[in-house]
């Protein structure tokens, strides 16, 4: 059983330090919520768990765009890791509280102009965030609601489902290219395992961003629902996945996706160094700031 195993397996390997991370998270106030409801809240990330579905919702909620910072992903963790150790708990929606924004995916900005350890460090707690979803024991489903480029949609493809909300303007793809940068082969794994090979690889070449309606065309997302199903429909389907017993459901799961999450285990360091080499070029650089200009001149 390696997928079970290997959230906690990670913890012990003090790669992000949650054990000291959860001392010094602030004492919050006791939850309004009723007795099987709990809720927990950091800054970045809103948790709900309904005791009696044994379903979480994990609601982003880093304005104005859910960027993936060094932050938010060590919260993440956190918070997945609270979740899976909770026997209360058998499944997460993944979903978000800032309208119109899933994730606008990595912070651009944790990897601009930032010393090689704090590149190093950045990029583990990318990996982290990305194993311990990949190989969690509970069902994910992601509630698509907002626009969703690069690393959020490797959250996405990173679930069990994908229910996207089914607005045209809302677009979802790994767009790497666009920026002059590369998907990392673990990005590239969990997208051929989720829309084959050759649709991958045409997306990937041409870091092509889909609309909703052809992102389900390509199985990239699993159903569209009007944005105010969402909710509900993305609760519908965790009871369908709930009904099995969790045993055959994980070790199912394990089968599918071990050997892909076996690779980047076995690959980890290389793959931090191999970031922090092409992210120091300063050609990679130029392209990350021009890219972030671009989006603050979009503005004006
Ligand atoms: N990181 C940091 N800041 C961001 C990001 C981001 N990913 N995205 C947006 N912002 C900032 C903008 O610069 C802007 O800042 P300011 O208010 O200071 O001008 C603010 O957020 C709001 O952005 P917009 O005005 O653009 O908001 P919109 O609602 O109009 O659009 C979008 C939202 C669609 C999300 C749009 O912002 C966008 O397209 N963002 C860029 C998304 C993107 O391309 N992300 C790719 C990140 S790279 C990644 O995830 C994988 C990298 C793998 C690394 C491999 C290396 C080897």
């Amino acid at each position: 059983m390696a997928a079970p195993g290997l959230g906690r397996c990670m913890a012990r390997t003090g790669v992000l330090p949650l054990s000291q991370a959860w001392g010094r998270a602030p004492r919050l106030p006791p939850s309004p919520l009723p007795a099987q409801r709990r809720a927990f809240s950091n800054n970045k990330i809103l948790v709900e768990l309904d005791e009696s579905a044994g379903v979480a919702t994990m609601k982003f909620k880093s304005p104005p765009v859910n960027s993936l910072s060094l932050d938010f992903l060590t919260e993440f963790c956190i918070s997945l890791e609270k979740l899976e150790n909770d026997r209360a708990c058998r499944g997460v929606i993944l979903t978000s509280a800032v309208p119109k924004i899933f994730s606008s995916g990595l912070d651009i900005t944790e990897m601009c102009g930032k010393s090689t350890e704090h590149y190093a460090e950045f990029w583990r707690a990318v990996q982290e965030m990305w194993l311990r979803l990949y190989s969690s024991n509970m069902v994910t489903v992601a509630a698509v609601n907002g626009s969703s480029p690069a690393g959020g949609c490797l959250i996405a493809l990173t679930c069990d489902y994908r229910i996207m909300a089914e607005n045209p303007k809302f677009s979802i793809g790994l767009n790497e290219a666009q920026l002059g940068i590369v998907a990392p082969f673990w990005f590239k794994d969990t997208f051929v395992n989720v829309v084959g090979h050759r649709v991958a690889e045409s997306s990937l070449q041409l870091g092509s961003l889909h609309p909703a309606p052809e992102a389900h065309r390509i199985g990239l997302v699993d159903e569209l629902v009007p944005e105010e199903k969402l909710k509900d429909r993305a609760t519908a389907v965790m009871q369908k996945w709930l009904a099995l017993p969790d045993h055959a459901r994980q070790l199912t799961k394990t089968m599918m996706r071990k050997a892909v999450l076996d690779r980047l285990v076995a690959h980890r360091e290389e793959d931090v160094q191999n970031f922090i080499s092409f992210i120091s070029k300063e050609s990679i650089q130029k392209s990350l700031r021009m890219y972030m200009e671009m989006l603050k001149k979009k503005k004006s």
